[in-house]
């Protein structure tokens, strides 16, 4: 049931948590699929490879991405009714269009990502993308859970400043005001986070010695007309293909950077 709250909060704030949405067994279904996945191989998307005795941890447990264009489990789970239920209500009744998976692993010691904005990648015109951000392990301040900067949704797409790659696996970040206040959003596994993909958020390294692994859907406003490249083609929630014009600039959601010292 999504009530009204939950929608007041998704306008105010930019964000907002769907406490289980998705139960700890369906979680943990999830998990142990993609790790076993990851732990098989390489796969398309995996740009900096696999290197299972990198001291980096991100190089033995990188990011997956677009897996729904290979994997039947990814594909569903971004068409799943429950997350387009949410979406469209929160997106005031269009159905959104859905462009992208992603699967972080995030393993202790790893990088964060250093805040952005999903628009800045994305190139969605008119309006804006949305993520559905699906915790797959407990996700808190000591293994790096996702920071989000309240009420930046309506901001404009920021030009982008070079990020601290020890702390963080992408090279750019966006300058915050002074007084900017980032809010951790501590999540338990079936928990999703939506959000606005104009709203700034980023994430520490993990610092603990637990996994932080997340299952991640980008969608776009069902009345946009383009997008960045990298992310067609857009899909209905049903599955069938949209055709959208290529938005100008934009590419993968963030560009990976080796660390310049040991996280
Ligand atoms: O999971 C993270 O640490 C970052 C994820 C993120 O920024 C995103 O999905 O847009």
């Amino acid at each position: 049931m999504i009530d009204d709250r939950a929608k007041r909060s998704f306008d105010e704030h930019g964000y907002v948590v769907a406490r289980g949405l998705f139960d700890a067994e369906e979680a943990t279904f999830w998990r142990d699929y993609f790790t076993r996945l990851r732990e098989a191989g390489a796969y398309p998307g995996d740009v900096v490879g696999v290197d299972p005795d990198s001291n980096d941890p991100l190089k033995r447990y990188p990011r997956m991405i677009h897996m729904h264009r290979w994997d039947r489990v990814a594909l569903d789970w971004l068409l799943e009714p429950r997350l387009g239920k949410w979406l469209t209500t929160l997106l005031g009744g269009l159905e959104p269009y859905a462009v992208q998976t992603m699967l972080y692993f995030k393993p202790p010691g790893a990088r964060g990502q250093a805040v952005h904005q999903d628009q800045y990648y994305l190139r969605v015109q008119p309006g804006t993308c949305i993520a559905a951000w699906m915790a797959l392990d407990r996700c808190d301040e000591e293994n790096g859970c996702l920071e989000m900067l309240p009420s930046s949704q309506d901001w404009p797409v920021l030009c982008t400043i070079p990020a601290d790659t020890t702390q963080s696996f992408t090279d750019v970040t966006v300058p915050l005001p002074e007084d900017a206040q980032l809010v951790p959003v501590v999540m338990e596994p079936g928990d999703v986070l939506f959000f606005n993909g104009s709203l700034v958020h980023g994430s520490e390294p993990n610092r603990s010695d637990r996994f932080r692994r997340s299952l991640v859907g980008h969608y776009i406003e069902g009345d946009a007309l383009e997008c960045a490249l990298w992310y067609h083609p857009a899909l209905r929630l049903d599955g069938s293909t949209v055709e959208l014009e290529q938005g100008r600039g934009g590419g993968a959601c963030g560009e990976w950077s080796t660390a310049t010292a040991d996280p």
